[in-house]
């Protein structure tokens, strides 16, 4: 196996005999192969005017190809499959006669499979930029195809980023130039923006604008059920159906945000967060006595003491536990058996007590506006700090916190996503009576931030966001933070600085590209960041 996608790629520089996330050789070869399978479908339908269940379908794999979502080789075979049925109807219809092995080859087993991975996977591109611009294509589209899943779930869809999706995997295939690379990976990160905002749209249509909230980071006394992950229609089900049982809903990680959406306020079980970012689970999990329902990444290794009280749903699977089977269309999926021994569970150990605070999406905040134009104006903000994107296991993401604690009073820090834990639970006071971490929710609305950022531009008369008295300190791990990069790059952010490490797949040219168009430059020591970031360097 060679995998680079995370950040966590053994030496910094890729996993070669076991993902450091957990993943096996044969689960990696499986995923490379589905991969191509997907760039076999991408070339038909770039061509051929596709029904949108062939998109649905190259989204729902390109998600379960994430860190940390899907570790079941069963699973990711039976979507080699499908994904083979559907390129050949694809064939069938398209008429086309395309060459390229990933449009026609044939898997006669997993064993078969697993060879066709290992012979395209990462490292069967020699040419190490043009390796790592196909694979930076990639992973931006994994982020982007995790998102629309989302929205699709809650009955939104949009043909121009499916088409995106095709266009771009198919473009891997081709024998493309680094410049026509480049250009492909900037239309990611405007379908990337295209992706988030139709969440957006998606979620607050559904579940209303989140607001202003208080959450409980303790426990209650009845027996609860933890659900992780981003789908918050998972969420909604589960609630439903645990109203009235004695069973408490707790979020873990990127479901926390949930809190702070009206529509969830109302059931009465919907006690608070337990534990903290994804990585931590292997312990918090064992503490929460309960039944865990993982509803996206991130799944880190199982442990034995909660192995059998642990379920995935979605495109989550992991070999070995139960799976959740997908809602008819219409109806709910069927929690009854995670409601059932969640009533034979103790209540959950007592971690943490206290609050957190969040809810600061566009809406909230838009409707505070003129306090915030009046702090900047008044002086009593000099700075906000985008400090969005994930959390990990490096030690040096203590960076993260130590910048969070060291920024002067007068400096806000705008969040998404699971690297709010570094900073979310310290004390870090209001300017004015606007707290000085404003929690716009999962990493998905880093969305809300950039609109924030964009209504911000227009209020002080400014002609680019650069302008603006705001950095981006931003912690990366798994592809959704890729494709909220590329975003912001196509958004025309400037100077971000990324951490705890660069990206491994990208090559020295590669990053030159970054550094020289962007100023992308990798997060230094603590006391120094401060003091540029402070300044807008
Ligand atoms: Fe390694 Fe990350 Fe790939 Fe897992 S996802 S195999 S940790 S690079
Ligand atoms: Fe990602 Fe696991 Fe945190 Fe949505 S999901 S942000 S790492």
């Amino acid at each position: 196996m060679f995998c680079f996608q995370c950040q966590e790629a053994a030496k910094g520089t890729g996993c070669t005999v076991k993902g450091v996330c957990g993943k096996t050789d044969t689960c990696a070869a499986l995923q490379d192969a589905l991969v191509h399978t997907l760039k076999g479908i991408s070339l038909y339908a770039e061509n051929t005017n596709a029904d949108k269940k062939y998109g649905r379908f190259v989204s729902q794999a390109l998600f379960a190809t994430i860190t940390n979502a899907n570790f079941d080789d069963a699973r990711i075979y039976e979507l080699i499959l499908e994904g083979v049925k559907l390129r050949n109807e694809l064939k069938a219809i398209s008429g086309a006669n395309v060459t390229c092995d990933c449009a026609n080859w044939i898997p006669s087993s997993m064993a078969d499979a697993i060879a066709k991975g290992n012979s395209f996977g990462v490292l069967s591109q020699e040419n190490e930029d043009i390796r790592s611009l196909r694979e930076l294509l990639i992973y931006g589209l994994k982020g982007i195809a995790a998102y629309a899943d989302h929205a699709y779930v809650l009955g939104y869809e949009d043909t121009a980023i499916y088409n995106h999706m095709f266009k771009a995997l198919a473009a891997t295939t081709k024998d493309l130039s680094a410049d026509e690379l480049v250009a492909m990976i900037m239309k990611t990160g405007e379908s990337a923006v295209t992706t988030m905002a139709l969440l957006d749209k998606a979620n607050t249509s559904t579940y209303g604008n989140p607001e202003v909230t208080e959450v409980n980071i303790g426990v209650g006394a009845r027996p609860g059920i933890l659900i992780s992950g981003h789908d918050l229609r998972d969420l909604k089900d589960l609630l439903e159906q645990t109203k009235g049982t004695g069973v408490d809903v707790y979020t873990h990680s990127e479901m926390l945000p949930a809190h702070y959406y009206p529509e969830f306020k109302k059931y009465e079980n919907f006690v608070g967060n337990y534990g903290n970012a994804w990585w931590k689970q292997d312990k918090e999990f064992e503490s929460f006595n309960g039944p865990i329902l993982m509803t996206t990444n991130c799944i880190v290794p199982v442990r034995e003491s909660y192995k059998n009280r642990m379920f995935t749903t979605g495109m989550a699977g992991y070999p070995g536990l139960k799976h959740i089977a997908d809602r008819k269309e219409g109806g709910q999926k069927d929690f009854s058996e995670v409601i059932a021994l969640a009533k034979t569970c103790p209540a959950p150990t007592q971690i943490e007590t206290g609050k957190i605070v969040g809810g600061f999406a566009h809406a909230q905040v838009m409707a505070v506006a003129d306090k915030v134009v009046e702090a900047v104006k008044a002086g009593a903000i000099k700075r906000f700090v985008v400090m969005a994107g994930c959390d990990g296991r490096h030690k040096e993401r203590s960076y993260f916190t130590e910048v969070a604690e060291n920024l002067p009073q007068d400096a806000v820090i705008l969040t998404a996503g699971c690297a709010k834990y570094r900073y979310n639970k310290l004390n870090l006071g209001d300017i004015g009576g606007i707290p000085r971490v404003l929690d716009a929710g999962q990493c998905n609305d880093s969305y809300s931030l950039a609109v924030i950022a964009l209504k911000l531009k227009e209020v002080f008369g400014l002609d680019d966001i650069n302008k603006l008295p705001l950095s981006f300190d931003i912690a990366w791990y798994e592809q959704k933070a890729v494709a909220v990069l590329l975003a912001l790059l196509f958004l025309g952010v400037k100077g971000v600085r990324l951490g705890p490490t660069l990206p491994a797949f990208l090559s020295p040219n590669v990053a030159k590209v970054l550094v020289d168009n962007f100023d992308i430059k990798p997060i230094g020591d603590v006391e120094g960041d401060v003091a540029k970031i402070m300044v807008g360097a």
